[in-house]
């Protein structure tokens, strides 16, 4: 039996998926971005499961695309026409963002070591992104001619701004975690051997919290880069008026009324 490309565990309500294929530093194989897609999916349809934390075996996080998987493998044989790349996006890596972006329950890249190209980018779109101090972040697309993917071009202006943006994605240097938390581009740095126990802990917090609503959250946030103000404060008023009806914010604020910690349960 082979290993499982992205292994899956479970502690409470906490799912968490690893890249698992760390000889190569757990670059993306179709096959892979295939089953990483799949168990999104399964996370999200499972009403266990209220956050999700992703992470890579090994002592990389993901070096983004397999350059030698056979969908992209410029070597040639004579005769043979160039692989649509565009394709491989479509099919793969558009419907993997997407997933991880429409997720009903908040999700922590915990990038145990490099995070390359779209293994990058996958890593930047999480809701929470925490990594190890020996960690760091490469848009290493220039290097081979082509432009941030897996979402790059919108979350790094949007992370950092225009300038140190265009650095990373020109340059294509490697970015240390604790620099990359200086500059906004991930919520946190830690140590090494804090990484594994601080993004579960961060994660099963985040499992006791009203989950709905944190989706509701990030799902506003990206909406309202593209609102002007009043039509942000409307959405907001729209998003308060649904969830104010569901079961978190009832027993919430009853919750706060009779001094008691509240057991949220929606979804
Ligand atoms: O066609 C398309 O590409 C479309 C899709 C685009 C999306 C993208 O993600 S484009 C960007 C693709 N990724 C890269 O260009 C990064 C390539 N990797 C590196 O630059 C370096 O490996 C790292 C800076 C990430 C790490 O360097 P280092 O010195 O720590 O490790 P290493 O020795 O280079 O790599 C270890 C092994 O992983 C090595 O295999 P070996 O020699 O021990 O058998 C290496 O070949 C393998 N590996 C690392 N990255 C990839 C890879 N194998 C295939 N594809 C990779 N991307």
């Amino acid at each position: 039996m082979h290993d499982p490309l992205i292994e899956i565990s479970q502690d409470g309500a906490v799912r968490t998926l690893t890249l698992n294929r760390p000889a190569a530093l757990n670059a993306f194989t179709s096959a892979m971005l295939a089953q990483m897609r799949a168990a999104l999916d399964a996370a999200a349809d499972d009403a266990g499961v209220r956050c999700v934390v992703i992470t890579g075996a090994g002592r990389g996080f993901c070096a983004g695309q397999d350059l030698s998987d056979p969908l992209v493998n410029p070597n040639l044989q004579p005769g043979e026409a160039p692989k649509d790349i565009g394709h491989l996006l479509d099919a793969y890596y558009i419907p993997l963002a997407l997933r991880v972006r429409s997720m009903p329950v908040p999700v922590i890249a915990a990038v145990n070591g490099v995070a390359a190209g779209a293994g990058a980018n996958f890593a930047l779109g999480c809701d929470l992104v925490i990594a190890g101090a020996s960690a760091n972040f490469i848009q290493a697309f220039s290097k081979i001619g082509l432009i941030p993917d897996c979402g790059g071009t919108w979350l790094l202006p949007r992370l950092v701004g225009r300038a140190r943006a265009l650095q990373l994605a020109l340059l294509g240097e490697k970015l240390p975690a604790a620099e990359a938390q200086a500059m906004g581009l991930i919520y946190r740095c830690v140590p090494d051997e804090e990484l594994a126990v601080t993004a579960q802990a961060l994660a099963q917090r985040l499992s006791q919290m009203p989950v709905r609503a944190m989706a509701q959250t990030r799902r506003a946030f990206d909406e309202a880069g593209r609102l002007e103000f009043e039509d942000a404060l409307k959405l907001e008023a729209m998003q308060q008026s649904r969830l104010g009806f569901a079961d978190d914010y009832q027993e919430g604020a009853a919750a706060f009324l009779q001094k008691r910690a509240p057991k949220f349960s929606d979804r």
